[in-house]
């Protein structure tokens, strides 16, 4: 089954909407294999930014990230990269979706709530970055023939 990683960054946690994001994913059907609070080293922020290097808005987002605590995560579920990803909302919350997390609770691109892979090979690397594998919980859950035929 597909996993993506999700982390609700420090404005998310601040503005008290960990319940909020978590609740989306859960009544959409995606199941939670991986869950913890933590401050964030600036050296796993600027591994998990490697791509935005040299990217003017780089150090900010790093300097942000390790601001204060986030929230990581693992969901499991059919599509849950793509999907999450449409749940989640453009990278731009002025112009995310309404309906979507960053549209109903952003306004500003360096304080857009929450990331998400962007891709299954992305997930895959950014699961391993964040998690040891202990730390993941494989398990079934019960409404599972009611959310797949
Ligand atoms: P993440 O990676 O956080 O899920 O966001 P996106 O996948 O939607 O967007 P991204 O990789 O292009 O940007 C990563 C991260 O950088 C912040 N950012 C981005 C910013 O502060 N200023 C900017 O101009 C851009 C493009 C927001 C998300």
């Amino acid at each position: 089954m597909e996993r993506t990683f999700l982390m609700i960054k420090p404005d998310g946690v601040q503005r008290n909407l960990v319940g909020e994001v978590i609740k989306r994913l859960e009544n959409k059907g995606f199941t939670l294999v991986g869950l913890k609070l933590m401050a964030v080293s600036r050296e796993l922020a600027e591994k998990h930014y490697d791509v935005h290097k040299e990217r003017p808005f780089f150090g900010s987002l790093v300097e942000f990230i390790i601001s204060s605590p986030v929230v990581a995560m693992v969901w499991e579920g059919q599509g849950v990269v793509a999907s999450a990803r449409k749940i989640i909302g453009g990278t731009n919350p002025l112009e995310s979706d309404p309906g979507t997390i960053r549209g109903d609770y952003g306004i500003d691109i360096g304080r857009n709530l929450i990331h998400g892979s962007d891709a299954i090979e992305t997930a895959t690397r950014e699961i391993s970055l964040w998690f040891e594998d202990g730390e993941l919980c494989s398990w079934e859950n019960t409404m599972k023939t009611w959310l797949y035929e």
